[in-house]
């Protein structure tokens, strides 16, 4: 009763002509300036850009306030079966224009904001990336949880607030070096702290078995060390609608029970370290993509945070439902790689130890809870922890993980469903002379749900990393094309094209991507085509006003703009491309007649800082880069530039200015890739190997508007199968000898003619692994194609006019449509005013 009065209450304070919710331009300039007065505490003498930025964020937070707790209420009203995505990564990028186009205000804050002769767009630049991942996966689960709140879907992100996100690149004499990125520093206006609802969590320790007054058997987790997690809530806007959804991040914080103890024992100071060690937990992202380094506190990362989460989970369920009996109905669980895959093993210790419950019952809601998206192929990435590491921190975990493994092995032995190598391949141990956890294992074990993230990635992974699973349970394995959201990648990035496109076929392929293959026609539509150059070369025109102040080269506006993004890794194959760049610059010098199609090679990622070879890649880059754009026998022709620290903000830069997309892993390589995808969206021609989404790509858009070249995965095994010797290609291609021994003598490095010895070394002696040498020749070929298309203007634009046009297949909204109907089987549930 207390509370419904509160509630009318609150509601009729409320009611009152309201500054912090009215969205028109004269409510929203009231806005800035009181934010700027009472949050920031300037005046228009002291103000920052900074302090600014900050005036706007808070206004429009403002705005998202009513709605997100309208949310939670109705989501609480409706009973509804709410989705988690479990993610050690979410790679969110800046928030603020997201949310201005979210909630249908950009227009009006930036006239708000002239009319004080503020620019929005200089205000938009202020606000750091939240860069909370580190490539694809990351940036995945960033574009799912726009498109879940979009489709009106019950969903909560569950991840680490990473004190320290991805490191800040700086390039120096060519050199990867890394600098911590204080995204924090200055505070981000759009967490808000939740320290009533911290959750303990415990590590290391041992387990204590006895039985109950009931005579059950009862397990106590003794003696463990005890961190908090405290939440940290960001509201996550839908497009159009009114619902806002939450990402919840956990930051660990010194327990205080234990800074007591210590502390009634006289000594300060432990105390006080000890809370520092313990805080260490979130202090900052592993970098490694797509490499598992086994170290401790990684594994305490994943803990912590799965932990909390689960207890969360668990919490909200039991709030309005009386045991765990509808707990999947209710619950749906989905784990973004193995990074959170203890959560199988910590349900079952929630729900047997800390519940009751028992063990088979238990373990059924598990499996109904429970769905495992796999990211990768690649062995390196393929988490295991040794078992003498895991059952130190997690004493408990373990034994659950043995019981598991004993019971699963058991019935399929029982069942004679599967022989003992097939037994031995799927236990989750792994015998040997370090015994070890296998996470993806008991991921699949404990899941009803296992899919890849392109249809090519789930065909090997059935055929090859789960083969014994698949035989055991081919109902469980599904396939799941990525996708992005094409607010930030279309909308968002290059508003010149959206605008163009919702002009002739309205504004609804924002949230029905479908839609875009309205715009098939207008690809014969002459004046649309010169419409669409115009705004390719005002986004090139942009790229290079930013790679002039960066790089401090000027970039030749006719050229084509040819463009490889993505983390630096063997396998993505940069050096195939810098090699190819590097052979045609000798070929200039050597051949006069030689006319090719001016092109500026754009290339940016980031590399593990532990990654020597990929370290080596970003060098031969800028060197590369460094002699040909200062030799003036092939001014006008090539330009090379490396783009420092390339992230989700500089990306949306990109994206739109590029004409080539570079898509040139080794074929089986690649899961599925989603920058592909946002080249497809920004009217950029890939060229590609028939490596993960490239494929669908490839089918969607049709052969025609694609260059495809490469071993396929079938010519890949083949080839290995018969003694692959890059050796033989060195010998027999000219061109390869000749750009090798190139490198080998210093062309590229002068003054250090040995520098690039490991590059060549790791082709020639080190078995070429990815195939570099074995793909070069028709990939240059296919280069060739790539310039007589372009020099045809207006079939080169009709091209890209369908490459966007038939783009819609991967919008996240699409792919999240197929998880919630597919997977997690929720409903939309809308939210009302
Ligand atoms: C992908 C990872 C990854 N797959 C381990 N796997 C990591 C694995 O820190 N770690 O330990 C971090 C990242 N990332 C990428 O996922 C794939 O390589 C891409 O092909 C795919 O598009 C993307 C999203 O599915
Ligand atoms: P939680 O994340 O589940 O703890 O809930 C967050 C929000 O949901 C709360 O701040 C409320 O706005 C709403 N909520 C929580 N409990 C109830 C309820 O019992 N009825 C309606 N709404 C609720």
């Amino acid at each position: 009763v207390a509370r419904t009065e509160e509630a009318r209450a609150l509601e009729r304070a409320r009611d009152l002509p309201n500054a912090r919710t009215a969205l028109d331009v004269d409510a929203l300039r009231r806005a800035f300036a009181d934010h700027l007065q009472y949050s920031q505490g300037k005046d228009e003498h002291t103000a920052t850009p900074l302090d600014r930025y900050f005036a706007v964020a808070y206004a429009v937070r403002d705005r998202m306030m009513r709605r997100w707790i309208q949310t939670q209420q109705t989501y609480y009203k409706a009973d509804a079966k709410r989705v988690y995505y479990l993610s050690l990564e979410f790679l969110m990028g800046k928030a603020l224009e997201n949310n201005l186009l979210n909630l249908g205000i950009y227009d009006n804050m930036r006239s708000a904001l002239s009319d004080l002769g503020l620019d929005l767009n200089a205000l938009l630049e202020q606000e750091p990336d939240a860069g909370l991942g580190n490539g694809g996966l990351g940036r995945l689960a960033a574009c799912f949880l726009d498109s879940l709140a979009t489709l009106s879907i019950p969903a909560y992100g569950y991840g680490i607030r990473y004190e320290f996100g991805i490191f800040d690149q700086e390039i120096r004499n060519g050199y990867q070096v890394e600098r911590p990125e204080e995204w924090l520093r200055f505070g981000s206006a759009w967490e808000i702290p939740r320290g009533d609802a911290c959750v303990p969590v415990s590590f290391y320790g041992r387990t204590e078995h006895g039985v109950d007054e009931k005579g059950r058997l009862q397990v106590r987790w003794a003696d463990a060390r005890h961190v908090l997690g405290m939440p940290y809530d960001v509201p996550i806007t839908g497009h159009g609608n009114q619902t806002v959804n939450t990402l919840r991040l956990w930051r660990a914080r010194a327990s205080q029970e234990l800074d007591l103890a210590d502390f009634n024992a006289g000594d300060y100071l432990s105390a006080v370290e000890e809370k520092d060690l313990s805080e260490n937990i979130s202090k900052v992202l592993y970098p490694n993509d797509l490499t598992v380094m086994g170290k401790e506190l990684r594994l305490q990362q994943q803990y912590f945070f799965v932990c909390c989460s689960i207890h969360d989970i668990v919490n909200r369920h039991l709030k309005m439902h009386e045991g765990f009996s509808d707990f999947p109905d209710k619950v749906a669980i989905q784990m973004n790689d193995t990074h959170p895959a203890i959560a199988v093993a910590e349900l079952m210790r929630v729900l047997v130890d800390e519940h009751g419950l028992e063990w088979g019952k238990a373990w059924e809601i598990c499996g109904g809870t429970f769905g495992y998206t796999n990211h990768t192929l690649m062995p390196e990435a393929l988490e295991k922890w040794s078992v003498d590491l895991f059952g130190r921190v997690l004493p408990r975990h373990l034994e659950i993980v043995f019981e598991v493994n004993r019971r699963f092995l058991d019935g399929v032995r029982a069942a004679r469903k599967a022989d003992e190598p097939a037994l031995q391949r799927m236990s989750l141990i792994e015998e040997g002379p370090v015994k070890q956890v296998r996470m993806a294992n008991l991921a699949v074990i404990g899941s009803h749900s296992v899919n890849g993230v392109a249809a090519l990635h789930t065909e090997l992974l059935k055929r090859e990393l789960f083969h014994d699973f698949h035989a055991l349970w081919p109902e469980r394995f599904n396939n799941k094309t990525n996708g992005v959201t094409p607010r930030r990648w279309l909308l968002q990035a290059n508003p010149a094209l959206a605008r163009s496109i919702s002009e002739v076929i309205g504004p609804g392929w924002v949230t029905d991507a479908a839609q875009l293959r309205n715009l098939e026609p207008l690809a014969e539509d002459a004046g649309f085509r010169r419409l669409f150059r115009d705004v390719k070369r005002d986004n090139k025109e942009r790229l290079a006003g930013i790679v002039r102040v960066e790089n401090g080269i000027s970039l030749d506006l006719d050229s084509i703009f040819d463009v490889q993004v993505k983390r630096i890794h063997e396998y993505k194959r940069q050096l195939l491309a810098i090699l190819r760049v590097a052979s045609e610059y000798l070929r200039l010098k050597e051949e006069r007649g030689y006319d090719p199609y001016p092109r500026s090679y754009l290339f940016g990622g980031k590399a593990a800082p532990g990654y020597a070879m990929a370290k080596w890649i970003i060098k031969l880059v800028g060197s590369v880069a460094d002699v040909v754009n200062r030799d003036v026998d092939v001014r006008g022709r090539i330009a090379v530039a490396f783009l420092r620290n390339y992230r989700v903000s500089l990306a949306e830069r990109i994206f739109p200015a590029a004409e080539v997309s570079e898509q040139i892993s080794t074929a089986g390589k690649e899961a599925s890739g989603t920058g592909n995808m946002k080249f497809a969206l920004n009217g950029a021609l890939t060229v590609g190997t028939l490596d993960g989404a490239n494929v669908e790509i490839r089918e969607e858009v049709g052969a025609e508007n694609f260059f495809l070249f490469g071993l396929t995965v079938e010519e890949v095994a083949a080839l290995r199968k018969g003694g692959y010797d890059p050796w033989e290609w060195y010998r027999k291609d000219r061109r390869i000898k000749q750009v090798l021994d190139a490198l080998s003598s210093g062309v590229f490095s002068p003054g250090e003619p040995g520098l690039f010895r490991p590059v060549v070394e790791s082709l020639l002696n080190g078995g070429d692994p990815y195939l570099v040498l074995a793909d070069f020749a028709a990939y240059c070929s296919c280069q060739e194609r790539v310039e007589q298309a372009y020099r045809d203007p207006d079939g080169w634009t009709r091209k890209a006019i369908l490459n966007v046009a038939r783009a819609g297949k991967f919008s996240s909204d699409r792919t999240i449509h197929e998880y919630a109907t597919e997977i997690w089987n929720v409903p939309p549930v809308r939210v009302v005013e």
